[in-house]
């Protein structure tokens, strides 16, 4: 009957299994029960999201004995824990990655079509979780996966947003946002903890007291109290038994806020601060660069790095003990400098709260931190206002002077006499008014300091760390940034996942990504490339149905899939992609008879919802897309799409698709980037500068592999210095200034000729990101990509020796490489 759950089939798991067992009978049986004791529904009633639910809470009992598991065996051994502090975990959709992790994705989808579930479609139904806003906070949720897998023990500390990123939407080819209300259904994911919260204050001031023994200390009398919660999911790892936690905190009014303030009758005062205090997780700041003085980020980031830092010391007493061993126990690695406070806060902690002395509680804190930098955009280098921060945060500014009297001290010994570089090295700037500069607290209160990749570390040392690496050069490291092949091959393409494991005969590529090296004596083999051809066209096949669907731009998927899938930016520079477009164009139009390998061209990204000449370069793409896409002439060879809202789910669906990779940023901008390995990995060919990763993607690949471009940094720093002149470029280039004046004539805003003026003037102008002076290496590049393309068997043999020597990218590698060389953690190993 339909009253109470039904019996899916006699099971072979031991009657004790059959909670969290894993063969297919038991899996339809969970499936079952949760639908029913979770859900409240049974089979024939059940929504999309009623089967989603039951599935989500069918992994999940299975990760959870995973995870308690982990957790004892964590406790009693003396291996270190990483605590990993991002304001940002671009996570995308869990259900499969868990399945996969759990090592049942096959068997959980058969076991939910055996039950008449269309499982593509309780996937389309998942929201992801976007607590990011791009490279930054993605790349935490590949660590996250790495961590366990590499057996690390971690735990990610973070912000529960109420609301991610926005979601995009394209309206007459601008940018809109919509609020991306992702909990609005629940989150099956994680395990709330009431228990585990803890007080965090803001502004008000301090006072001189002395304790019991007669020493001098410190008291903070807060203008505000709130709290923080804790939301708990599991991470699981791949091919092991591990399992960490990711802990994400949500602020709350502490319980009693209410009857003091209700009881002398102000009733909306005690509603008003329930709001306020509610208000510091709610939102997601969707900048991916700092926006100035924005007081609620601050109490975002002291909000978390707070309770962090609290947490830490609950779990140290807990299972260890003394406070004076625990940078012995956990290292803290601070994802950019958003965390940072962590280390005014560990310090206010140590000496205020538990009474050690400055000296031990500064040694005990040096030696917990690192920190990753992840920019070297000087305009992006994160600083805060003295005013504001002694409003919010009055104890935390005098610690930060105690710290930055010290090291200016010993800065002072070093290099007597000096003052310029006391000045330039101080926390504090007092060229723009006065400012805390993020990035030197971060410096000066971490054992080790890294940049994400060779070029950037580089860099690093000799511009925005100059005089910091003269001061301790033994404390610059380089890691270069990994991506998860987990996600970002098993998940989003498991037709190319099957045919690696069928022709290296093994799978063993998942989770040691060097086995790809296997693929390499199959380059040339003709079946090998038919099947990945075959691959190829299915992928670009599911990704033109799914364009056609949400754009209404038809793609032929036999044309080459040309993709620029990342935020918006001038330094990222798809503007000189639509240069490119646009002289394809010009050159068809001018003589329809002239040979040209078709292409499509997709770009996906979202602009800061304040950076108009962003939003404007949407809208530019979305312009010049409308005239091609309905040009009979021209629209054989050319198409334009522009992927709206795009996030991981999305990003899951370009990656297997794309033929060429885009990554053209200006030298010396992209500290890293993560895309350009994405796209490698699933066989597309990199166009791109010599750039961040992408000079290390070319060494590994091989640069016959590889379509290099433009500038070196070297060049541009050069050009910079001796006066880059734009306008001189725009008139020595008949083509150049003929496609820049096409965008100014009207010809795609609807005849006109100012709305692109910004972005034109700009160009011919100023140009900082010298999108001028690549233009005409980046087109004889392109004409390298086309001849290529023209020959498959070439291309085919390409595509294959791309993947086969990507293994370097995973983020396992670089997981490794934090775990030995900078923070000494060794691998906890579960058996069974
Ligand atoms: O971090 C990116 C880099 O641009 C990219 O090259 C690198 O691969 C990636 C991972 O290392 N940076 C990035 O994504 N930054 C942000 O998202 C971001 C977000 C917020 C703020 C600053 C930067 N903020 O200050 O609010």
């Amino acid at each position: 009957s339909t009253r109470s759950p039904a019996t899916a089939a006699p099971s072979n798991d031991p009657p004790e299994q059959t909670r969290t067992g894993m063969s297919k009978a038991a899996l339809k049986q969970a499936y079952i029960d949760n639908l029913f004791y979770i859900q409240g529904r049974f089979r024939d009633v059940a929504s999309t999201y009623d089967l989603y639910m039951a599935a989500a809470f069918t992994a999940r009992d299975r990760m959870l004995e995973r995870w308690v598991e982990s957790a004892q065996v964590y406790k009693t051994s003396h291996a270190r824990t990483l605590c990993y502090l991002s304001a940002e975990y671009l996570l995308g959709p869990q259900l499969t990655q868990n399945l996969v992790n759990l090592g049942i994705a096959k068997v959980a989808r058969a076991a939910a079509e055996e039950l008449s579930v269309d499982f593509n479609a309780i996937l389309e139904e998942e929201v992801e979780p976007g607590l990011g806003s791009g490279g930054l906070g993605r790349l935490a949720a590949c660590y996250l996966d790495s961590l366990a897998t590499q057996r690390i023990p971690a735990i990610g500390y973070g912000i529960r947003y109420e609301f991610g990123i926005f979601d995009q939407v394209i309206q007459d080819g601008w940018q809109v946002e919509r609020s991306d209300n992702w909990l609005r259904n629940g989150n099956p994911w994680e395990l709330p903890r009431p228990k585990i919260s803890f007080a965090v204050r803001y502004g008000g001031h301090t006072e001189q007291t002395r304790d019991q023994e007669g020493r001098s200390r410190v008291r903070w009398v807060p203008e505000m109290v709130i709290k923080g919660v804790a939301y708990d999911t599991p991470i699981l790892g791949y091919g092991v038994r591990n399992a960490n936690l990711l802990r994400l905190w949500k602020s709350e009014a502490p319980e009693s806020f209410d009857f003091q303030t209700f009881n002398v009758g102000d009733y909306y005062g005690a509603v008003h601060a329930k709001i306020e205090a509610e208000t510091i997780s709610k939102v997601l700041y969707p900048n991916d660069e700092p926006e100035a003085g924005k007081e609620l980020r601050l109490k975002q980031q002291y909000f978390f790095v707070s309770c962090s830092m609290q947490d830490m010391i609950r779990l140290h007493r807990n299972t260890v003990g003394p406070l004076e061993t625990i940078h012995q126990k956990f290292v803290v690695q601070l994802n950019d400098t958003h965390p940072a406070l962590a280390i005014a806060e560990l310090m206010r902690l140590l000496v205020d709260e538990q009474a050690m002395t400055w000296e031990q509680a500064w040694s005990i804190t040096r030696q917990t931190f690192c920190y990753t930098n992840h920019t070297l955009l000087p305009e992006a280098l994160e600083t805060w206002s003295l005013a504001l921060f002694e409003r919010l945060l009055p104890r935390h500014l005098e610690i930060i002077y105690a710290i930055n009297q010290e090291f200016l001290d010993q800065v002072r010994v070093r290099f007597l006499g000096d003052e310029a570089r006391i000045a330039r090295m101080s926390l504090i700037d007092e060229t723009h008014g006065r400012r805390i500069r993020m990035a030197h607290l971060a410096v000066v209160g971490s054992r080790a300091v890294n940049g994400v990749a060779a070029l950037h570390s580089k860099l690093i040392k000799t511009t925005i760390f100059k005089d910091f690496h003269e001061l301790a050069p033994e404390r610059f490291h380089t890691v270069t940034n990994g991506v998860t092949p987990r996600r970002f091959m098993v998940v989003s393409n498991p037709r190319l996942a099957r045919l690696i494991t069928a022709t290296c005969g093994h799978d063993r590529w998942i989770g040691d990504l060097e086995y790809l090296r296997d693929l390499e004596t199959h380059a040339d083999d003709p079946v090998l490339q038919a099947r990945w051809r075959q691959v190829k066209i299915a992928a670009k096949r599911d990704l033109a149905c799914w364009l056609d669907h949400h754009t209404g731009v038809p793609i032929d998927p036999e044309a080459m899939f040309d993709i620029q899938a990342k935020r918006l930016h001038e330094y990222k520079r798809q503007h000189l992609k639509v240069l490119h477009i646009i002289r394809l164009y010009q050159r068809l139009k001018q003589d329809p008879s002239v040979s040209m390998v078709p292409r499509a061209f997709i770009f996906g990204g979202k602009a800061a919802p304040g950076y108009v000449m962003a939003k404007l370069m949407i809208k530019l793409i979305n312009a010049v897309g409308e005239v091609i896409n309905r040009d009979p002439q021209v629209n054989g060879y050319l198409r334009v799409a522009f992927m709206p809202n795009f996030n991981v789910k999305n990003g899951q669906r370009l990656y297997p698709a794309a033929d060429l990779s885009e990554q053209i940023s200006l030298a010396g901008k992209e500290a890293s980037g993560t895309g350009n390995m994405k796209f490698s990995m699933n066989g597309a060919l990199t166009i791109g500068t010599d750039d961040g990763a992408n000079i290390e993607i070319r060494e590994a690949v091989g640069a016959e592999n590889f379509f290099l471009f433009g500038m070196t940094a070297e060049e541009v720093q050069r050009k910079q210095a001796e006066g880059y002149r734009p306008w001189a470029l725009y008139q020595g280039d008949a083509e150049l200034k003929s496609d820049i004046d096409l965008i100014s004539s009207g010809l795609f805003s609807h005849g006109d000729p100012h709305l692109f003026r910004p972005l034109t003037d700009h160009l011919i102008h100023a140009d900082p990101f010298m999108v001028l002076a690549d233009y005409r290496a980046y087109l004889e590049c392109q004409e390298r990509v086309t001849e290529a393309y023209a020959q498959p068997r070439r291309w085919d043999r390409m595509s294959i020796l791309n993947v086969a020597r990507m293994g370097r990218f995973s983020s396992d590698r670089a997981i490794r490489e934090y775990a030995e060389r900078i923070w000494q953690i060794e691998p906890v190993v579960l058996d069974s």
